[in-house]
């Protein structure tokens, strides 16, 4: 798959919103301007205009022209854009274009529960599977899986990561969602996926566009039962977490397992109840905990309303972890490669100062309790702080200071500093806008050594919630805008004319690397369900399909192989983040 492959005039291949802005990308050596025309499903040319040159664009490798067609037509299918003898893949014009988006792409995360059978009448025809790590053979289950042995944490060089501690117990960790295209479970992407689903349903609430998320909006087991079906699918993983708690009288009781995992990778296909791999609990870190500390917080504020008594424990849960975070404030989870890192992802992390201010954001948004906003005022990424929470790349879960910050600005609260807080955020989103000034496939995203990091459309796509949330403060409709542009990238407006979403747009993404969505590999495997966002391009082309690549302009770092784990996963955290913004576009109704 090259640039070559799709047609030259470059478009959102879902549509653009009836009074939305329409711009397009046209790749073409062209030096002068060039006349455009858009047809309609009929083929009637319903506007004209011309191109604007833009030379050549580094990141994509390519000389570009923009086509901006901010004309108002009437709402169908089939548009397509013309120019320089290219035409467009087609598309629609309409006022509910994210409406099936935002259903799809949180129902993903039901076909990620472990524990649990999949049903094929909730996910999709042939999207049914038998439950994963239960205690059925092979499997031997995460209903009582012991911590890592000794040796296992140690490096070639002897040094024991783990510092002596093991555990002698074991804990039920059943249920909660696979991180990914892994069997593996893990609190820190499992963190930041919970927070976006809360917070997307809270965000809801705020905005009055709650309507569409209530009981029975999504094809979860628990629709019909009176509580809004993304919550449901939050608390799924929520209670998984909470299993994840190092018991009284251990070493780092009260802190939480960074993840549970198989000892080695497993080969793809391998369906989840057929992993034949032990399974261990690793160490306890100091992020993990803060994560939990975090999103239960942030729980307990959003599920009261719909279960009191589950909110408490949550809560009780949530100050308890910060305090034993606090208690123990720098256990790190390993980042080498050792036998604990030999079948799961590390997801080391060196910083967790923001995620001590995430978890102090949360525990003073549900309590307004004075010690936890003088954390926040201690904290180096605090407003006006050492160091700043908005950094260019965006955020994702290994840097969650800037989604702690746009929390802090959206949610209510007392806090003295909020409307300096709320201006923060605008001000990180007019950044985003000036980035996104100088691309022409329109993506707010241009991190400052050129190179695209591992995830980018997660990160594309938390950048597009920094311009959500400047729009909800503002109602300022430029920063709608720019989010539209930079969807418009994910769906088609890019240098492989790819939309990176299965099943939405013409020239799909649909082979992300999965054990169980291995339809590549084995045709009686169903590829990942509509709504999956993949990893995007990653200029360090880390597997062994997209190495090929290396060296390759950024955008064109991508490979839709199920192999090239690299650069085209899927995982819960992307798609949390999809999920958040897909539920803003379909709020705005015809924009
Ligand atoms: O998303 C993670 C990314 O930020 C890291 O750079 C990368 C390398 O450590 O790991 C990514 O997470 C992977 C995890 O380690 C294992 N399961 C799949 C995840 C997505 O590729």
């Amino acid at each position: 798959m090259t640039s070559e492959d799709a047609p030259r005039v470059r478009v959102n291949q879902v549509g653009y919103l009836t009074h939305g802005p329409k711009t397009a990308t046209l790749v073409t050596d062209a030096t002068e301007p060039v006349a455009w025309r858009l047809r309609d499903g009929d083929g009637a040319v319903v506007a004209e205009g011309e191109s604007v040159p833009r030379g050549h664009d580094p990141s994509a490798g390519l000389d570009v022209h923009v086509i901006a067609f901010d004309v108002v037509v009437a709402p169908g299918n089939g548009y397509v854009l013309e120019a320089d003898g290219a035409t467009s893949d087609p598309f629609a014009v309409g006022a509910d274009l994210y409406d099936d988006l935002r259903v799809e792409s949180i129902v993903v995360f039901y076909g990620q529960r472990s524990g649990v059978a999949i049903e094929e009448d909730l996910l999709g025809p042939g999207y049914g599977r038998a439950a994963g790590h239960v205690d059925v053979a092979p499997n031997r289950g995460d209903g009582a899986v012991p911590c890592l042995p000794a040796g296992h944490a140690t490096t070639a060089d002897g040094v024991d990561l783990y510092d002596g501690w093991t555990g002698d117990y074991t804990l039920d960790v059943t249920g909660g969602w696979y991180d990914a295209g892994d069997q593996g479970k893990y609190v820190v992407n499992g963190g930041i996926a919970v927070a976006q689903l809360l917070g997307l349903y809270e965000r809801a609430v705020r905005t009055g566009t709650d309507d569409a998320l209530g009981d029975g909006s999504l094809r979860v087991p628990e629709r019909g039962h009176g509580v809004p079906d993304v919550l449901d699918e939050a608390r799924w993983e929520l209670e998984w977490m909470l299993r994840m708690v190092v018991p009284d009288g251990q070493p780092y009781a009260g802190l939480v397992h960074h993840k549970v995992s198989d000892e080695r990778w497993v080969p793809l296909p391998t369906l989840p109840a057929d992993d034949p791999q032990p399974r261990y609990l690793h160490r306890p870190s100091t992020a993990a905990t803060l994560n939990l500390a975090a999103v239960a917080a942030q729980g307990a504020r959003v599920l009261a309303p719909h279960d009191a008594a589950f909110a408490e424990r949550l809560l009780d849960a949530a100050r308890a972890a910060y305090d034993a975070a606090a208690t123990h404030p720098v256990v790190l989870a390993p980042d080498t490669n050792t036998l604990e890192n030999a079948g799961s992802g590390p997801y080391d992390d060196l910083d967790v100062d923001d995620d001590r201010l995430w978890s102090a954001t949360e525990l003073y948004l549900t309590t307004g309790e004075d010690r936890y906003a003088a954390d926040l005022r201690a904290n180096p990424y605090r407003l006006g702080g050492e160091r700043p929470a908005f950094r260019p790349e965006g955020f994702d879960w290994n840097h969650v200071s800037a989604w702690a910050r746009l929390q802090l600005a959206t949610v209510e609260s007392a806090l003295p500093e909020r409307s300096l807080v709320r201006a923060s955020v605008v001000d990180a989103a007019d950044a985003l806008v000036e980035q996104q000034a100088t691309q022409p496939f329109g993506l707010p995203y241009v991190p400052s050594n050129g190179r695209y990091d591992w995830g980018s459309n997660g990160l594309v796509l938390n950048n597009l919630a920094i311009l959500a949330a400047a729009h909800e403060i503002t109602r300022d409709d430029r920063y709608r805008d720019a989010v539209l542009g930079g969807v418009d990238y994910l769906l088609g407006r890019n240098a492989l004319g790819l939309s990176y979403v299965t099943g939405f747009g013409t020239r799909d993404v649909r082979n992300q690397h999965s054990r169980w969505y291995a339809h590549a590999l084995d045709p009686d495997l169903p590829p990942p369900p509509r709504g999956t966002v993949s990893g995007g391009p990653n200029s360090d082309c880390p597997d062994p399909v997209s190495a090929a690549l290396a060296g390759s302009p950024a955008q064109q770092c991508f490979v839709d192989d199920v192999h090239a784990y690299g650069v085209n996963e899927m995982t819960i955290n992307w798609n949390s983040a999809l999920a958040w913004v897909a539920s803003y576009l379909a709020g705005l109704g015809d924009g």
